[in-house]
């Protein structure tokens, strides 16, 4: 990778390329245990609320280290690339129940959540975030890999518990949602609960009868 290149996805999305010698500590907020740095984490009364069929997004979170190295969902951020691969569904809807921050350790690190998404033929999809932190959404081109990232879509919350919308159009092909804080430092962990609406699989409902469910789904929600 170029320099320049490796310098525009630091300033894009953040982090990666030191690495450290300590251990990750493992307790994490999921067990209301304190985290290693004596924080403690309990949410009470949360904007976020993840719904029984929501998919965990399952890294660790708030932990010291927990974003170098991401292995579980850092996308281009960690060497080699991990994406987290979501799944149509026949109602083209899932959701996705996340947690996001900055390092706790104030090194200016922060965690980012990559999913992929791939689109059998052109769709017309709704990607939401609603989070506990102040967040940004990305819709990611990954048609060139990591080499040349290209941003086709973004929005940002500026404040905790502002909902985000992408509406838009898309090709058939494969893209990454990109979740993470809107700063470097000072966020502390929370959840969010990412949503997907327009993603079908490969011999889903027509057009016709996704815009019935769609319409349904309004009508009755
Ligand atoms: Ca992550």
């Amino acid at each position: 990778m170029r320099f320049a290149t490796f310098l525009t996805l630091i300033s894009l999305f953040g982090l990666t390329a030191i690495a450290h010698a300590g251990v990750p500590p493992t307790t994490n907020r999921l067990d209301g245990d304190p985290v290693a740095d004596g924080v403690e984490c309990i949410v009470l009364d949360s904007c976020v609320q993840c719904p029984a069929d929501g998919i965990p997004e399952n890294e660790d979170p708030c932990y010291d280290w927990y974003a170098i190295p991401d292995i579980w969902n850092g996308g281009c951020n960690s060497d080699p690339p991990i994406f987290q691969i979501l799944d149509p569904t026949c109602e083209g809807s899932i959701s996705v129940c996340g947690w996001g921050g900055t390092d706790p350790g104030g090194m200016g690190w922060r965690d980012t959540d990559w999913y992929e998404i791939t689109l059998v033929e052109p769709s017309q999809i709704t990607v939401c975030v609603v989070a506990e932190i102040p967040v940004n959404l990305f819709i990611i081109d990954a048609a060139a890999g990591c080499a040349t990232t290209v941003i086709l879509h973004e929005a940002y919350a500026t404040v905790p518990c502002e909902p985000v919308c992408i509406q838009t159009a898309l090709a058939a092909g494969t893209y990454w949602l990109w979740v993470g804080a809107n700063d470097f430092y000072s966020i502390p962990c929370g959840q969010y609960l990412l949503t997907v609406d327009g993603y079908y699989p490969e011999g889903g409902p027509s057009a016709t009868e996704r815009t019935s469910w769609s319409t349904m789904k309004n009508q009755y929600k």
